[in-house]
């Protein structure tokens, strides 16, 4: 192939991502309850050992890229928008207004804010570090995300806590780090309650968002399960108002079963929000769209999801390669996300009503019917026909998943 000079590469990418094929149109799109981050698609491809590969883009640019491919909801960091000086200050109200004419142009809504407790240096000790001016900063920072959240209307606020732990041991307690981190969720949900009541609209849902390993070498509430005790641990006052947002990698990350992780998180009633990537086991956090890498075990995600009619939001929560140009952001890295996204969902719909998975489900339920009290062996033996059921029903996924269920065949 001869070479590809700069001023045809879009074109080529164009032509490529046309032939693909598989696309959804943006209404169709927009009828799924998908979240664009501002920060997932403003990340220029900076990280540690990585230079920027991107240039800079505001939320303007963001919300009308959004706009067109159909992403319906927004959502951001406090800081991702408003310079952390002008954070409640007189330049927080312009922004915000600023940010609702640009979903009010491009017909997005806001769906979620979150508070940035990792980055700046402020939280070099953490959102719960030992400095009482530390930590009500940081309840200064969440209320004003809450402020911000109800002006811009969103239902939803997210709290990674990122740097919560430590990299040297036994500077901190923990137990009392545990309690400072929950004055800070107190301190939002109070003020929820407040403006809630002043703006008559309902409180927010607050999310927390667990992750095993990054920025911190230990951190405190490493998984979703360690989320869920901290809830009902006594230490805050509104538990009602607190529930998850799991990322699939950050289950992945540690080891778990991203699947087994949301189960426990529905039976808890506390699934509320879910920030949809991939990525790899025992690998920092590599934010990889949604299904490039696992989509055998995102199907079975989705598959567990519409059987329980989570109705929440599917938070794009990734980051395009820094392979990926400005251009390839929006022509390809956040349309084919939500595209394989809405294609899960829709075969993960076709598990549901296979015939032969019900089949095989329902006959795995029904047992032998071998007699009342019969022993251990006898029971296993009556079984054994039955169980080979296991097997076929992941045959059967993944024929699905390849559309081989259709009638695809290879010949040798
Ligand atoms: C880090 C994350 C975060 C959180 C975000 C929302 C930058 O690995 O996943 O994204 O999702 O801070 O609270
Ligand atoms: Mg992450
Ligand atoms: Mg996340």
């Amino acid at each position: 192939m001869k070479p590809v000079p700069p001023n045809q590469q879009r074109a080529l990418v164009d032509r490529l991502v046309q032939a693909c094929g598989g696309a959804y149109s943006p209404d169709v799109r927009r009828k799924y309850f998908i979240s664009g981050p501002q920060w997932a698609a403003s990340y220029q491809g900076q990280a540690l050992f990585h230079a920027p590969t991107r240039s800079a883009i505001g939320f303007e640019d963001v919300i009308r890229e959004y706009g067109k491919i159909g992403i319906g909801y927004w959502c951001t960091h406090d800081s991702d928008v408003i310079p952390a000086e002008q954070l409640g200050r007189d330049g927080q109200c312009e922004i915000v207004a600023r940010i609702q004419k640009s979903l009010a142009d491009h017909g997005l809504k806001c769906s979620m804010v979150t508070t940035e407790t990792f980055f700046h240096e402020v939280f070099a000790a953490g959102p719960a570090a030992e400095s009482p001016e530390i930590r009500e900063y940081a309840a200064y920072r969440v209320r004003n995300t809450v402020d911000i959240g109800h002006e811009l209307g969103a239902q939803f606020a997210v709290y990674w806590p990122g740097s919560l732990g430590y990299y040297t041991q036994g500077a901190i307690d923990e137990t009392q780090s545990l309690r400072w981190y929950a004055d800070a969720l107190n301190a939002a949900c109070e003020r929820d309650i407040e403006v809630a009541k002043k703006k008559n609209r309902p409180t927010l849902k607050h999310c927390l968002e667990a992750k095993p390993f990054e920025p911190q070498a230990e951190i405190l509430l490493p998984t979703s399960d360690a989320m869920l005790a901290f809830i009902g641990s006594g230490l805050l006052r509104h538990p009602e108002m607190v529930g998850l947002n799991p990322e699939y990698l950050h289950e992945l990350m540690w080891g778990g079963a991203p699947r087994a992780a949301l189960a426990r998180a529905l039976l808890a009633g506390k699934l509320w929000h879910f920030d949809i990537n991939d990525g790899y086991r025992l690998k920092h956090d590599v934010d990889i769209g949604v299904g490039l890498v696992n989509p055998l075990d995102w199907l079975n995600v989705l598959v567990l999801l519409r059987a329980h009619n989570y109705a929440g939001p599917f938070n794009l929560d990734y980051k395009p390669p820094r392979t990926t140009s400005n251009y390839g952001v929006f022509a390809v890295s956040f349309p084919s996300a939500v595209d394989r996204f809405i294609t899960l969902w829709e075969m993960a719909g076709e598990v549901r009503e296979d015939a032969i998975v019900r089949e095989a489900t329902e006959a795995l339920k029904a047992g032998s019917g071998v007699a009342a009290g019969a022993d251990g062996k006898a029971i296993a033996d009556a079984n054994k026909e039955l169980l080979t059921l296991h097997e076929l029903i992941a045959h059967r996924l993944v024929q699905i998943l390849l559309g081989l269920h259709r009638g695809r065949q290879y010949f040798a």
